[in-house]
């Protein structure tokens, strides 16, 4: 077995064990550098496929890098997306792909995005990084070869951590079932997840007995043995009558002395300093030019970063956020921080009240839902690890709930809020339970992590979904206040939506948060500090002040309202309101009814796909009675129906035309048309 010519049927090369050594070696290395490059991604979880991902790539897969889409080819599916630099080097060194571009990893345009997608580069399968999904797709695949009397292989590539996810087990039953010969599945036992070790945060072994007893035949070997993972392979091959799994034991980080076994560099990337040090570890110093590579990154982002600002809204001065120029200094400048941080922020405080269960699903840290127990070992009992299992942990915060506790879960907004979709729609909201989901890293700004982890629909299901209540809160600030009350104060389910990027602090303790009551922000004057520039009052304590227009927003996208409004001051003399709906449901429709009366303009700006908040906002301005026969003229600034990417967080805000620039875009061009029919009826 070797790589072919699909058109020959002949050998093109055939790696002997020291040559495959080495080639995992030259891998990780490669690997390393785009990460280093990329500044972010999966450094564990890489190194420790590698050696597989070398011997299926380069030896045990019948494939044509220079016909990827031979149908006879064996199909290499990566299930655990997060390994996809693993994944591309791997295309690379086969010859899918030039090695060297794979530095362009994460990078806006970059075909090698954070994580797989089949339609960007060739060689790649299937998109993937919803973990679990994987094993689900290669029973598909099987399927379909068995039914075209094909003879090909489905390889499939997954984690221990993610044997967590209840369909990786609906998958080993069907293949079982199926008896599907054809599947040969890898998994990449580094025993280590992101919260730590797989046996503390949700234990997985025996998966030998477990997939035996699902009608596989099981293979177990060392996973850094090249000589034990050909053979494997080899082996696998040749079983009939049933899928074969075979159970790698491996080491995450490995190669790299200062990351094997350490669960910090499960997400991380190595900066210059630490990359010259791997490569020192892996031997590859003199042989990887890191100089022309990161040299060729740059470049990269450089065209990237030119083409977009070319795009942009242009003004006669740079209003970005904290820019300064010579006629600037100390003008409107402006803290941010991660809204996630008010989340953690009330957890800690609120976490003393018994009721509070909170329900980790393997991303603690970074949502913060961590910060619960941080430091205080008293509510360790009433933190409950599941693992990445969140359609049983959602169902399980209903039993919790059911028993009188306030179960509090979270994770990607993507995976907390859609993978689980049914069971928040039946087992919490049907049954009207107490339960708090907190949907993390929301939006485009979640950045370089790509598509399949930028929750930009969760809004539909959640404000669809009957007896559940919805908020978006504007920065930290408002976040920690939204968190106090829903925990406190709100009984019944409840969603609240977060991000991932530091985001503008434009509240302090003083603003009004009156949950389900927008607030009216108004620009007064300059000021060195951005906020203080603003007077923010409750929407029903507002007086109309005749303003030219009104943008109604929630979350990350009130900062940008506001500095819209900023813009529009100083460019056009336009004046602004600017609505904070933090409570999409239940939604002041009082105060978007006042703003479309008062300001015959609204345009509604939300960090998701358009429709959430202007298609309520829409239904509002439609079918209320005050409204009839008034002239309103409306617009909407968010995602038009397409799925993120990767970029740099704010690059992505640009790119999917979320800025404060965009907004006063539109809004210029929706005054000129109230302007100009507001004439045209005088003269008429
Ligand atoms: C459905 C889903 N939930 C959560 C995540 C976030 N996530 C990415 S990697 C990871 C841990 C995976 O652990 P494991 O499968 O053991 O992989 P490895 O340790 O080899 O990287 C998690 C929870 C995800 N990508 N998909």
């Amino acid at each position: 077995m070797s790589l072919r010519d699909a058109k020959t049927g002949q050998v093109t090369k055939d790696y002997s064990i020291d040559e495959l050594r080495d080639a995992a070696r030259l891998m990780r290395g490669y690997n390393l550098v785009a990460l280093c490059a990329a500044g972010s991604g999966h450094a564990g979880g890489t190194l420790s496929i590698m050696d597989i991902a070398a011997a299926l790539y380069l030896r045990a897969a019948e494939h044509d890098p220079k016909n990827p889409d031979w149908p006879d080819r064996d199909r290499i599916l990566w299930s655990a997306g997060h390994k996809a630099p693993a994944l591309y080097v791997s295309l690379g060194i086969a010859g899918f792909c030039p090695l060297d571009d794979i530095v362009t990893l994460r990078k806006l345009g970059s075909p090698f995005q954070g994580h797989p997608h089949w339609l960007k580069l060739p060689g790649i399968e299937i998109s993937s990084g919803s973990l679990g999904q994987g094993l689900s797709v290669a029973v598909g695949m099987a399927l379909a070869a068995r039914i075209d009397g094909k003879n090909h292989k489905i390889f499939c590539l997954m984690g221990d951590g993610e044997q967590q996810e209840g369909q990786v087990w609906e998958a080993a039953m069907e293949a079982g079932h199926f008896h599907l010969d054809n599947i040969v599945a890898v998994i990449d036992c580094n025993r280590l997840q992101i919260d730590g070790w797989v046996k503390d945060v949700m234990q997985v072994e025996p998966l030998a007995a477990k997939y035996a007893a699902f009608g596989w035949e099981v293979l177990r070997i060392d996973g850094h043995d090249m000589s034990q993972i050909v053979d494997a392979l080899e082996q696998a091959r040749a079983v009939t009558g049933k899928p074969v799994i075979i159970l790698a034991d491996t080491v995450k980080g490995k190669g790299v002395s200062f990351m094997e076994n350490q669960p910090g560099w499960h997400g991380k990337a190595p900066n210059r300093e630490e990359l010259n040090a791997a490569l020192a570890d892996l031997g590859l110093t003199e042989r990887i030019l890191v100089d022309n590579l990161l040299a060729k990154a740059k470049h990269w982002q450089a065209e990237a970063s030119h083409a977009l600002e070319a795009r942009m809204p242009r003004y006669s001065r740079d209003f970005w956020w904290n820019a300064r120029d010579a006629a600037q200094i100390d003008a409107m400048q402006v803290a941010m921080e991660p809204t996630r941080k008010g989340f953690g922020r009330a957890l800690a405080e609120c976490g003393d009240d018994e009721r509070i269960v909170c329900i980790g699903l393997d991303i603690s840290g970074s949502i913060t839902i961590a910060d619960f127990y941080s430091g205080k070992p008293e509510r360790a009992r009433r933190w409950i690890s599941m693992g990445i299992a969140e359609q049983s942990a959602t169902a399980a915060a209903a039993g919790l709930a059911r028993e009188g506790k306030l179960p509090v879960l979270g994770s990607y907004a993507t995976f907390s809020a859609a993978r689980n979709l049914d069971q928040i729609r039946v087992s919490i909201c049907y049954s009207n339970l107490n339960v708090l989901v907190a949907g993390a890293h929301a939006g485009v700004s979640v950045g370089a992590d790509g598509a399949t982890h930028q929750a930009l629909e969760d809004l539909f299901a959640m404000l669809g979904l009957p007896n559940m209540t919805v908020v978006v809160p504007c920065d930290a600030v408002e976040t920690r206040k939204a968190t106090r009350h829903l925990l406190l104060e709100h009984v019944g389910p409840k969603y609240i939506r977060f991000a991932r990027e530091a985001t503008p602090i434009v509240s302090s303790e003083s603003t009004p948060f009156v949950f389900g009551k927008a607030n009216v922000i108004r620009l007064r004057a300059e000021r060195p500090d951005f906020v203080d520039a603003f007077e923010t009052r409750l929407a029903e304590d507002y007086a109309d002040e005749g303003e030219d227009l009104s943008i109604v927003a929630c979350g990350p996208m009130v900062p940008e309202a506001m500095r819209a409004a900023w813009i529009l001051k100083q460019e056009f003399g336009f004046e602004t309101r600017v609505l904070n709906l933090h409570t999409l449901k239940p939604i002041d429709a009082e105060a978007i009814v006042r703003a479309a009366r008062e300001t015959g303009v609204v345009i509604t700006a939300e960090e998701h796909q358009i429709g959430a908040l202007a298609g309520r906002v829409s239904l509002i301005l439609a079918t209320h009675p005050q409204l009839y026969g008034v002239p309103v003229i409306a617009s909407a600034i968010g995602v038009k129906d397409r799925f993120g990417e990767s970029g740099a967080p704010w690059e992505l805000v640009k790119v999917f035309e979320l800025s404060a620039e965009h907004i006063a875009e539109t809004a210029l061009e929706l005054v000129s048309v109230k302007k100009h029919a507001a004439k045209h009826l005088v003269t008429a």
